[in-house]
């Protein structure tokens, strides 16, 4: 019997739970905040190791800009937030932007 009420749906029940988007946060170079600063947001706010964050601040230094970690978009955006903001109050320019990930 090959009529439309025996012939099997064309789509399957969705077995697998949806991710989330992810959201990367970039660390973008300036001339002006110190490196040893750089680190200890770096530390504090993403709890990256002292190695992690020294190569992540050496990589945004050579290349203008890293990635630093990857999380929900209100999460990263959060991040992103209180990094720049610590920076702004001890008057460097250092910024930390967000972008969708492919
Ligand atoms: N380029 C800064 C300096 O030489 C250090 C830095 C690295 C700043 C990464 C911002 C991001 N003091």
């Amino acid at each position: 019997m090959a009529d439309e009420s025996t012939t099997k749906p064309r789509t399957e029940t969705r077995k697998k739970t949806a991710r989330p988007p992810l959201f990367k946060v970039i660390l973008v170079n300036d001339d002006f905040t110190p490196r040893e600063f750089v680190v200890r947001i770096l530390k504090g706010e993403f709890r990256l190791s002292e190695d992690q964050a020294h190569h992540v601040m050496l990589t945004a230094h050579m290349r203008g800009a890293c990635v630093v970690a990857v999380f929900t978009k209100e999460v990263a955006e959060t991040k992103a937030t209180r990094a720049t903001e610590a920076a702004r109050n001890k008057g460097y320019p250092l910024l930390f932007t967000t972008e969708p990930e492919e």
